[in-house]
């Protein structure tokens, strides 16, 4: 850096607009799904480890509903959709739902 060189000062903070309201995708116990396949479920859709996947599968399974993760709107609704029908795809009652976090 030569002594001409001035530097610009940098903001400390970057400015944030409002977030967007996030949603909670519910998974809901039911008595039919066998556990192994609500464990797959949550590894292919939400990208869950087995332990991960395991341990909400049981606290659904325990209290009747466990919240899997949270998203914008839009991807909450895709992904609880889709996991929805991947119990539907192979005759299970498996359901996902949304809700808008507090
Ligand atoms: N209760 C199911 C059984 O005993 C397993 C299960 C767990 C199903 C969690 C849904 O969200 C669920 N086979």
């Amino acid at each position: 850096m030569n002594a001409n060189t001035t530097t610009k000062p940098r903001a400390k903070t970057v400015p944030r607009l409002a977030r967007p309201p996030l949603h909670k995708v519910i998974l809901l116990n039911d008595d039919y799904t066998p556990r192994d396949f609500v464990v797959r479920v949550l590894k292919a859709e939400f990208r869950m480890s087995e332990d991960q996947a395991h341990r909400v599968m049981i606290a659904a399974h325990t209290k009747g509903v466990c919240v899997v993760a949270v998203f914008i709107q839009e991807i909450a609704e895709t992904k609880a959709t889709r996991a929805t029908e991947a119990g539907r795809a192979k005759g299970y009652p498996l359901q996902f739902t949304t809700e808008p976090e507090e």
